[in-house]
């Protein structure tokens, strides 16, 4: 699918290992400090998309599908998939190649996509770098493929970032020469069947700022799918111009801001103010970067406050601002694990339970947003603007006139007052009736062009015409 396809979709993130077991358990041990296999699977991933679709999502992104370091190492096994060792074998881990057709087939009855995670930078090896065997990669199994050992240390040094190795002495990640002619043609090669053999709609592709940019261009149209890249960086300037060698990146430069200002009721709302006016003039195409507030990296966002409120005010922005909303499984469960490996915890522990709080709050944004698209596609290339903060408050339009969404959010918390905020520039004249769609409140804009807004318990509030809601099951519609 392309770039344009991608852009109104909205993304479930799912560690294949971690999301469902083929046999439906919702109590097998899954002990994430072990850092073991938990016996996720693909034919868990097909039985359990109705508790994804139903939260609104229309894409799944699964953990890197090929055959990886087959033992236990220091680290524990290969379970996230990031340790590849053979491109043309599958990790049997998680099925067959005919049960992840499946996920395709049955992702694709129901209009949604297949993103796949890949790994272009290294191959990974248990053990240190001395005892590399070369001839166990496939199909790069000669030590010419491979940059010479050094380990990266110094990250504002980009040849040391895209030369060097990731990982160490107990898993090495053994670096390619992408810039070797041989080895990207080899890398061409192998997207394009895999693209073709598992009918794949889009690539997440790891590790991005350690290979050479110039690798990109071509891999992408070899992919001949949309395409985002993990630029682990948050500067704009630094992370913006990948988007130049590939459609979209992950988007890292907003993520510490936006987790500043709503981790605790002090967070700066002004520093993400400004980040979201700085994408907007580094980036090529804020529309099409990767929106998320966690992932399989990072600490849950729970992990840094319990605040329920704060939690539907990071998702409510993720959703609603530019770019393609990503939430990492269990998100929606309120889960909390720290570090890696303590943020990947066996979402069936929480009994897909689809009454939670955040579940429930997915849903309706993920509602709203699909409406607004289906009402008016242009939603989607709109630039979301902020048309009001102040140290708590931070108000953004998307859409154009008469079908856009505005959002209203605050970092008050959950203990937060009852008091009612003005907001003006929402582009709705005064008398139009909006629905407040996340607590199904209707409202009439002031006579002087204000929405009145009740806060209440530091909750996001989501406004909608009401006009465009009919039809829609929204709030009752
Ligand atoms: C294993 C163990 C861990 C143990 C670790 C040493 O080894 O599980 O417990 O601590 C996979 C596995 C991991 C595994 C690693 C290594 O392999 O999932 O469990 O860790 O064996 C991607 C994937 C990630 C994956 C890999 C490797 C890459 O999403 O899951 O890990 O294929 C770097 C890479 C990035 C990578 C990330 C984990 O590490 O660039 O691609 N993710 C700075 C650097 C970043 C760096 C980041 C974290 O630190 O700039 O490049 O990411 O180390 C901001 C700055 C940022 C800065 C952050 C911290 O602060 O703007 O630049 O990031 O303000
Ligand atoms: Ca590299």
């Amino acid at each position: 699918a392309t770039p344009a396809q991608w852009r109104s979709k909205a993304i479930y993130q799912v560690l294949t290992d971690r999301f469902a077991r083929t046999d439906g358990s919702t109590t097998a041990t899954c002990n994430t400090p072990d850092r073991v296999y938990c016996g996720g699977s693909y034919q868990g991933i097909i039985n359990h998309l109705d508790y994804i679709q139903n939260m609104g999502f229309s894409a799944i992104w699964i953990s890197p599908i090929t055959y990886n370091i087959p033992d236990t190492t220091a680290y524990g096994d290969a379970f996230h998939g990031y340790w590849q060792q053979n491109l043309y074998e599958l990790n049997s881990n998680f099925g067959s190649g005919s049960d992840l057709k499946n996920v395709a087939t049955a992702l694709h009855d129901r209009g949604m996509y297949l993103m796949v995670d890949i790994v272009v930078n290294h191959n990974g090896w248990k053990g240190n770098e001395s005892s590399v065997n070369y001839s166990s990669f496939y199909p790069f199994n000669q030590e010419s493929y491979y940059h010479s050992y050094c380990a990266i240390t110094d990250y504002n040094n980009q040849d040391n970032v895209e030369d060097c190795w990731l990982g160490d002495s107990n898993v090495e990640l053994v670096d390619l020469k992408t810039e070797n002619s041989t080895v990207a043609s080899m890398y061409n090669t192998w997207i394009t069947q895999l693209v073709s053999n598992y009918s794949i709609d889009g690539l997440r592709v790891d590790t991005a700022k350690h290979v050479d940019k110039n690798f990109f261009p071509e891999f992408s149209s070899a992919a001949g799918v949309f395409i985002t890249g993990e630029v682990y960086d948050g500067d704009p300037s630094y992370t913006c111009p990948y988007q130049n060698y590939m459609d979209s990146i992950l988007n890292y430069p907003t993520y510490y801001p936006l987790l500043s200002a709503f981790q605790s009721t002090s967070g700066s709302i002004s520093d993400l103010v400004n980040q979201l006016n700085t994408m907007k003039s580094t980036c090529k195409d804020t529309t099409l970067l990767g929106s998320f507030s966690e992932n399989h990296d990072l600490p849950r966002f729970a992990s840094y406050t319990q605040d329920i409120s704060l939690a539907q005010n990071i998702i409510a922005y993720t959703i609603l601002s530019d770019g393609i909303p990503i939430i990492y499984a269990g998100q929606e469960q309120h889960y909390d694990g720290g570090n890696d490996p303590n943020n990947r915890e066996a979402t069936w522990l929480s009994g897909y339970n689809t009454d939670s709080t955040l579940y429930k709050h997915v849903a309706n944004l993920n509602q709203i947003r699909n409406q607004a698209i289906y009402k008016d596609s242009t939603y989607l290339t709109y630039q979301n603007w902020v048309i009001y903060s102040d140290t708590t408050t931070i108000a953004m339009r998307k859409g154009y006139d008469d079908k856009q969404i505005i959002t209203v959010l605050s970092n008050k918390g959950a203990s937060g007052a009852s008091y009612t905020q003005a907001i003006g520039n929402t582009g709705w004249s005064a008398g139009t009736s909006v629905v407040e769609v996340l607590s199904c409140t209707t409202t009439s804009v002031d006579s002087s062009g204000n929405l009145q807004v009740p806060m209440a318990s530091g909750l996001p509030r989501v406004y909608y015409p009401t006009a465009e809601l009919s039809g829609s099951g929204i709030c009752g519609q």
